[in-house]
């Protein structure tokens, strides 16, 4: 049996934090076993490499170091926690996957999609979401959840044109291929994207049950 790989994706403040674990609850009441994961991260060493990305400090980061970084933290967490849940049948909700990788490096660093795909297929071989949830929202609406939150890491203190370019590459992502993609309204009161989600809950069911 294998189980069902679904990433949530969108800028910061979107919400996924908060509707991957209303998500877990609505499956969890369906009897299915969900592990709720995040990247980068998601095991001790694939966390510790989330902090050298994410902790702003005086050498700059170079691009290619830093697609490299999500790739090498990716690969861990692929075969330390995602591909054991999806054998044993789990439903794995991922916070990011490759999706911010092409939104963040491709958009907003402007590395090659090429390039990206190239490391795609050696880190994951055949292995992508079954489903992708984009929570989208105006940047600075999004911006502005992200900074009531007091400190900002290393990507949140970027300009307004990256994620312009972020939220620009997942919405073409979203529009090439809406069979894995379903965009979200997170620009709304919580309880609407709520209730967007639970009207998505059948087909994840369907899919599961294959
Ligand atoms: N990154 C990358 O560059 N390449 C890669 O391949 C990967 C990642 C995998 C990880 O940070 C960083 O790594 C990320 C990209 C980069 N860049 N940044 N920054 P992260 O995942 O920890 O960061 P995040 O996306 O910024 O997390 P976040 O700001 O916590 O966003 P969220 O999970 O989407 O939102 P939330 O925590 O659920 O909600 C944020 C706040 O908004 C919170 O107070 C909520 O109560 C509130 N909220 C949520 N929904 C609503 C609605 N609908 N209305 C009002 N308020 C709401």
């Amino acid at each position: 049996m294998t189980g069902l790989f679904i990433t949530l994706e969108g800028p910061e403040g979107a919400g996924k934090s908060t509707n991957r674990e209303y998500l877990a609850e609505r499956l969890r009441a369906a009897g299915i076993e969900v592990l709720l994961t995040r990247e980068p991260g998601g095991t001790p060493l694939a966390e510790r490499i989330r902090e050298v990305l994410l902790t702003p400090g005086d050498e700059v980061m170079n691009a290619d170091t830093e697609l490299l970084l999500v790739f090498a933290a990716r690969a861990q967490h692929l075969a330390g926690v995602i591909r054991p849940a999806l054998a044993r049948g789990a439903v794995v909700l991922c916070d990011r996957f490759t999706d911010s990788t092409y939104a963040y490096q491709g958009g907003g660093r402007g590395l090659s999609v090429e390039r990206i795909a190239t490391l795609e297929r050696f880190v994951q071989g055949d292995l992508r979401p079954d489903l992708t949830l984009v929570f989208d929202l105006p940047v600075e609406v999004g911006l502005a959840r992200a900074s009531a939150r007091g400190r900002l890491d290393r990507f949140e203190q970027e300009g307004r044109a990256f994620f312009d370019a972020v939220r620009s590459a997942y919405l073409a992502r979203a529009e090439a291929d809406p069979v894995r993609y379903r965009l979200v309204d997170a620009a709304q009161p919580l309880t609407q994207v709520q209730q967007a989600l639970d009207a998505l809950l059948p087909q994840l069911l369907e899919l599961y049950r294959g």
